[in-house]
């Protein structure tokens, strides 16, 4: 028993969201999970880990072809990260999680985002939220795929 208090709670309640290297590296990891438990979201399950170049690929898959691919698969290989599956009340978690962390451009974030906060450069922008209930079934599904 985990304590998740939704009882009703469907997979399409979970989202996948992922501290990166940038974000261990700078000690925000509670940071980040603290803003996502105040927010009333629940961690289902998290760990830290270093990835693999093949993970970190079919992660990004979707960049394949773009000019910086390369260097995003460089940086979130290249220390560990902290993936987190987490849960709300209903199928908005996914947006809500995506609002809380903010735009992708840095400069784009507003205040008050985690990347609108701590947040300098692009491709470091500390943490990556699934952006559907598609791609947040695919990369659970990748990141973990014992979870039940
Ligand atoms: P998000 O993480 O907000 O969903 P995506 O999926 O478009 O953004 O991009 C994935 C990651 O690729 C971003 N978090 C960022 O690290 C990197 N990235 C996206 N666009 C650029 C860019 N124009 N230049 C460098 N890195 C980028």
């Amino acid at each position: 028993m985990r304590g998740c208090p939704y009882p009703l709670a469907t997979v399409k309640n979970r989202t996948f969201v992922m501290c990166k290297p940038d974000a261990v590296e700078r000690g925000l990891v509670g940071e980040v999970v603290a803003r996502l438990e105040r927010k009333g979201l629940t961690l289902v399950a998290a760990d830290l880990r270093t990835v693999d170049r093949e993970l970190a690929e079919k992660h990004y898959d979707e960049h394949r072809d773009k000019p910086f691919f390369g260097e995003l698969v460089d940086f979130v290989t290249r220390s560990p990260v902290f993936p987190m599956v987490v849960e709300g009340p209903d199928e908005n978690t996914w947006l809500l999680v995506r609002k809380l962390v903010g735009a992708t451009k840095v400069t784009d974030a507003e205040p008050g985002t985690i990347r609108g906060d701590f947040a300098t450069i692009t491709t470091e922008n500390l943490v990556h939220a699934s952006d559907g209930h598609d791609s947040a079934a695919r990369e659970i599904g990748l990141w973990f795929p014992d979870l039940g």
